[in-house]
């Protein structure tokens, strides 16, 4: 049996190698992981630690938030302010940002998170996550300030989710590749069980939710077509269908099986460009698919170029497969 590598180790060898992972940075990583082992420790207690139902509050989104949205969210900031490494962080269910308090030293690096994502799959219990992104804050003034967020995701230091799910898993990336670890309960600690990532560059399928088909643009419509066609349609093969309604899961499938993942714009509410954030959903998991071999697009252009104008702002999401992915974006070229 190899040795253990745990995260701390991963990450100080990772910085002997090549320098990607700076002391403070490893030290944001490290607090950010020891919260996801808190929210996982309150998402296993389900029932037993009253954390299921809503919280009857509305987030900034002016989505229900579930009572795990917000205990998630308070483990993270509560973890992360104090240490130093942080000028200030992002959420999905706080309306602006949160700069660290006067009393604790403040750090160089932005973080942004969904606290829990797929949190509508709580009360049935099925797998959900955090999904987290890292900023520099540009260093040109003192003080930080909303403004100093709106950075594309190729401007990303680090980027990862955690998986609460079968096993509780930590997925990252600060731009060598992506690193995989399970938590190991019985030390309590991240364990290195896969790294160099690859997804396969071809996939027979795809996620999706067929409910909102109707809606749907005309190159999005085709391509979904055309899989169900299957093998005696245009792609002379038959396809397979999975949606989880948690991206963490979804990702974390394409991730290690491959497969091409879709939240596009549709036409309910036509001045919204996606369903998805992204600056805390799309851009972290954008980058990871790309370290891992894939593609990330909005239908036309790459999602890690997209220049933010808003903190909150949404973005139609094309992932996965690159050969899949580009057949996607070659069908909105054509339009
Ligand atoms: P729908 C969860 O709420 C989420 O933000 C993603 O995790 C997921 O992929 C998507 O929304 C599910 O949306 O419309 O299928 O419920």
């Amino acid at each position: 049996m190899p040795p253990k590598i745990s995260l701390t180790r991963y990450l100080v060898e990772q910085q002997r190698m090549d320098g990607h992972i700076p002391p403070e940075l490893r030290l944001l990583l490290e607090v950010v992981a020891r919260a996801c082992k808190s929210i996982s420790q309150a998402v296993n207690k389900g029932a037993l630690g009253g954390v299921l139902g809503t919280a009857g509050s509305e987030n900034v989104q002016g989505e229900i938030q579930k009572k795990l949205d917000i205990i998630a969210n308070e483990v993270l900031i509560e973890a992360n302010e104090w240490g130093g490494h942080l000028a200030a962080m992002a959420s999905e269910e706080m309306d602006g940002i949160y700069l660290v308090p006067n009393r604790y030293p403040q750090g160089e690096y932005l973080l942004l998170f969904d606290p829990l994502d797929g949190s509508s799959n709580i009360d049935v219990n099925v797998s959900i996550g955090t999904i987290f992104s890292v900023l520099k804050k540009p260093d040109d003034r003192a003080g930080v300030e909303e403004q100093d967020f709106m950075q594309a995701g190729n401007r990303q230091v680090a980027a990862g989710y955690c998986v609460y799910g079968p096993q509780t898993m930590l997925v990252l990336t600060v731009g060598d590749g992506v690193a995989m670890f399970t938590l190991d309960r019985e030390q309590g600690s991240f364990v290195l069980t896969a790294e160099n990532v690859r997804i396969p560059e071809d996939t027979s399928e795809f996620a999706i939710n067929m409910s909102n088909m109707r809606h749907w643009d005309v190159p999005v419509k085709r391509y979904i077509d055309e899989c169900l066609q299957g093998r005696e349609g245009p792609r002379g093969k038959d396809f397979n269908m999975r949606w989880i309604a948690s991206m963490v899961s979804d990702v974390h499938r394409i991730l290690i099986r491959g497969g091409v993942f879709m939240y596009p714009w549709d036409n309910r509410e036509p001045k919204k460009a996606g369903k998805l954030r992204l600056m805390y959903e799309a851009n972290p998991m954008s980058w990871l698919v790309e370290q891992a071999g894939g593609v990330a697009s909005n239908g036309k252009q790459r999602i890690l170029d997209i220049q933010p104008t808003k903190l909150h702002e949404r973005v139609s999401v094309i992932l996965g497969s690159k050969n899949e992915v580009d057949r996607v974006t070659g069908y909105h070229a054509k339009l």
